[in-house]
């Protein structure tokens, strides 16, 4: 069975094979209209988008389960959940970023919810691919920062941050992701982005106020295997349609 993470794995190892790079669009249940989703997963369905992140930083859970549903009934893409909580766990999407945020030091963000998430994850078939989460400062509080309570790291100390990627890497994750927030100021450095994936060896992801279309392929170039877009296309459905 070719499961979600193996086909990252096939892009990461041969980008020119798989046709394009990755790229997965965000979409924050708390923010989408479920009154006008067809309009919404037609501007997907003709957008560059190879993945769907669903998921937020406080997002009610009954919501999400609908919203999977409904894309799943006009839309192909594998859906992956991006969860704050894990009440934001639904057993209709096909893989969970089982995320710890090793930039922080919130236990609670750390492992305390993964613990407490365990039960619900046991009830799905939900791909749980075990994922290294690190925020980096952005230019203003962002609301990852805001909800787990923790600081980000600091885009100039380069060394710091390779070091968690590696960690998360030692202990086991199977992705990492760099995130500057959603609606950051200012996107990870391709020079971070560059630092990162030249020395570590599982696939990365890198998001978090990427505004303009030609700095998808820009990052990646950098060294992103996968790039995520959440505001600029709940801002702008054309967004992907405007810029190609
Ligand atoms: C946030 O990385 C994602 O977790 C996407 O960020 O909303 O800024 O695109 P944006």
């Amino acid at each position: 069975m070719s499961t979600i993470y193996n086909q990252i794995l096939k892009a990461k190892a041969n980008p020119e094979a798989s046709g394009e790079k990755l790229l997965a669009i965000l979409l924050d249940p708390d923010k989408i209209d479920l009154d006008n989703i067809h309009r919404l997963i037609e501007k997907i369905n003709q957008s560059p988008a190879t993945h769907i992140f669903v998921g937020g930083s406080i997002v009610r859970a009954n919501i999400i389960d609908e919203l999977v549903s409904e894309i799943k009934k006009n839309c192909g893409l594998p859906i992956v959940l991006f969860p704050g909580n894990p009440s934001q766990i639904s057993d209709k999407a096909d893989a969970i970023l089982f995320l710890s945020l090793i930039s922080g030091r919130n236990s609670d963000y750390l492992i305390e919810h993964q613990v407490n998430a365990v039960p619900i994850l046991k009830k799905t078939n939900l791909e749980v691919i075990p994922t290294g989460y690190i925020l980096i400062e952005s230019g203003a509080e962002t609301a990852v920062e805001r909800v787990s309570k923790t600081k980000p790291l600091s885009r100039n100390n380069q060394e710091y941050i390779l070091q968690t990627a590696q960690a998360g890497e030692m202990l086991g994750k199977k992705l990492i992701y760099l995130e500057a927030g959603s609606g950051a100021k200012v996107s990870v450095s391709k020079e971070i982005i560059t630092l990162v994936s030249q020395n570590i060896n599982i696939p990365l992801i890198v998001g978090g106020g990427i505004t303009d279309f030609s700095d998808i392929e820009k990052i990646h170039n950098a060294g992103a295997d996968l790039v995520v877009i959440g505001t600029a296309f709940e801002n702008n459905l054309n967004f992907f349609n405007q810029n190609l």
